[in-house]
């Protein structure tokens, strides 16, 4: 029997993907460089579908149905190069590589560019969520042409996270497309999960609540319009005790947040573009900055408000201060990944809907939550706000909110709090707000030492002031 689809590479989510796909009635050729992984699927899941298990990679390829769907699971970077030279050669013209793996869009560029010339599809897939959801149904955000699409998008629909009925899989757009979006996706992971340290933080130092306590918040938080998995697991770590100590298991554990990267090309990535995502940076500056034991060490016995907490009428009412807090930063954080992904669509011309990538977005992955189909709605009109601060429900939720969240970052500065992701997230919608900026001083500054030029609000053209002779204005 010729199978459906390939997948080489069986570590956990290979495996686990190639079971999924199993399970939903495909025939599913294996393949792994180390055979053992392929007989000890087959040992233990063998019975859950058909599996094709193969021995060498001509095998693997010999197995397929044409057009051949070729899935690799591989470590990101160099190994997937190997892979794909590996098979490319034994692949015909209209054949399809998947790389479901952690790619990084640019690599995804060179990759489908370097296949298309051979007459291969290449396809970029975003495959959020861990091993866990990638056997009972992951987030799938494909890139590639329309044409493999065609072909593949069926099963990547079939094996995907259902909400409503409807799969959490889309074609993104050509190329990089699906592995940027995938990748802003993580960035946001990051915001949303900076945002909720920061809020438990807040109660926990500003109000003394204990985590057992703040769990319960977080349980009371997950039935209103904050509901997401990731509230929803932080009240399980919250409230989770270590079973050695009988401490609270968020004591025992070294607060030093760990990265594997795909934050940081969030970030580089909206340098290059020139877009502010300053929520989604502070949480990877957030999670690199407890990294620095040495400095954090060496700033221990620096002066602050110690050992303050809020009492009083202000303490009563903080709580909820704070859920409005999250909300909002969370707005902002969703809304500076939307722009970015807007900004990628037209820089590589992909035409992405932010509407449709919401929508996937609302079933396995990390970040799902009730709150997207907000994000759905608003770009599934014609009239398509520039930010998603100024559609309607954003911006009644942020007018509701806005008292709060100020009175939540003056209060952390008071108490001498770490709110960084708070912060920068109402200071980025108040820059928005402002009619005008401090930037008309900074052109001032650059064309003073620098003779860098300014434009001017009431004339066309650049112009240069002679600051070191008569002051007089030149058109530059
Ligand atoms: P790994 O990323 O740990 O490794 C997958 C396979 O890569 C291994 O089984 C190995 O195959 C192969 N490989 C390695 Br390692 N070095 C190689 C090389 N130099 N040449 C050829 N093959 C090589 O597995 P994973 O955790 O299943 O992740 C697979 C992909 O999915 C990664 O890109 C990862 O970033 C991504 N991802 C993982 C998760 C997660 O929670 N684990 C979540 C989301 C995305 P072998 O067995 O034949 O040696």
């Amino acid at each position: 029997e010729q199978a459906d689809i390939g997948v080489t590479r069986l570590a956990v989510m290979g495996r686990n993907l190639a079971r999924n796909f199993a399970r939903h009635g495909h025939t599913v050729a294996l393949h792994n460089r180390t055979e053992a992984r392929t007989q000890a699927l087959m040992a233990e899941f063998g019975g859950e579908g058909n599996f094709v298990p193969t021995e060498s990679a001509q095998q693997f390829v010999a197995s397929l149905a044409r057009p051949r769907r070729l899935m690799v699971m591989v470590k990101a970077g160099a190994p997937t190069d190997t892979v794909i030279d590996e098979f490319a050669p034994l692949l015909e013209p209209g054949d399809m590589i998947v790389d479901g793996g952690n790619a990084h869009f640019a690599d995804t560029r060179r990759r489908e560019a370097a296949l298309r010339d051979r007459g291969l599809h290449f396809v970029g897939t975003g495959v959020p969520g861990g091993e866990e959801r990638a056997l009972h149904g992951p987030s799938i955000m494909p890139g590639g042409s329309a044409e493999a699409y065609a072909s593949l998008g069926p099963l990547l629909e079939d094996i995907s996270a259902k909400v409503d009925d409807e799969p959490c899989c889309t074609h993104i757009g050509p190329d990089g497309a699906g592995h940027f979006v995938k990748m802003v996706h993580n960035g946001i992971e990051y915001a949303d999960m900076q945002l909720i340290a920061e809020a438990y933080d807040l109660l926990r130092r500003a109000l003394g609540m204990t985590p057992a306590r703040i769990a319960e918040v977080f349980r009371t938080w997950n039935q209103g319009r904050l509901e997401s998995y990731l509230i929803e697991i932080t009240a399980e770590v919250l409230g989770h005790t270590d079973a050695a100590t009988g401490k609270p298991f968020v004591d025992v554990v070294l607060d030093q947040a760990e990265q594997k990267g795909t934050g940081r090309w969030t970030v580089q990535t909206a340098l290059d573009l020139g877009i502010p995502v300053s929520g989604i940076a502070e949480a990877v500056f957030a999670r690199s900055l407890s990294g620095h034991a040495d400095l954090r060490d060496a700033s221990q016995g620096l002066p602050g408000p110690a050992g303050r907490s809020l009492g009083g009428s202000a303490a009563e009412s903080f709580t909820d201060d704070v859920e409005q807090a999250l909300y909002a930063s969370k707005i902002v954080a969703y809304a500076q990944g939307v722009h970015q992904i807007q900004a990628g669509s037209q820089e590589y011309g992909w035409g992405i809907d932010p509407g449709a990538v919401a929508k996937i977005w609302r079933g396995g992955c990390i970040i799902r939550a009730r709150f997207l189909n907000r994000i759905t709605e608003t770009y599934s009109g014609t009239d398509q706000p520039v930010t998603l601060l100024t559609a309607p429900y954003f911006r009644e939720a942020l007018q509701a909110a806005q008292d709060a969240w100020r009175r939540v970052v003056s209060s952390a500065a008071e108490l001498g709090l770490p709110a960084p992701g708070f912060s920068a997230a109402l200071a980025y919608y108040d820059a928005l707000r402002s009619p005008r900026l401090p930037a008309a001083l900074i052109q001032g500054q650059r064309d003073f030492f620098g003779a860098h030029t300014y434009r001017r609000t009431d004339r066309d053209g650049a112009f240069h002031t002679l600051w070191g002779g008569d002051r007089t204005e030149q058109s530059a």
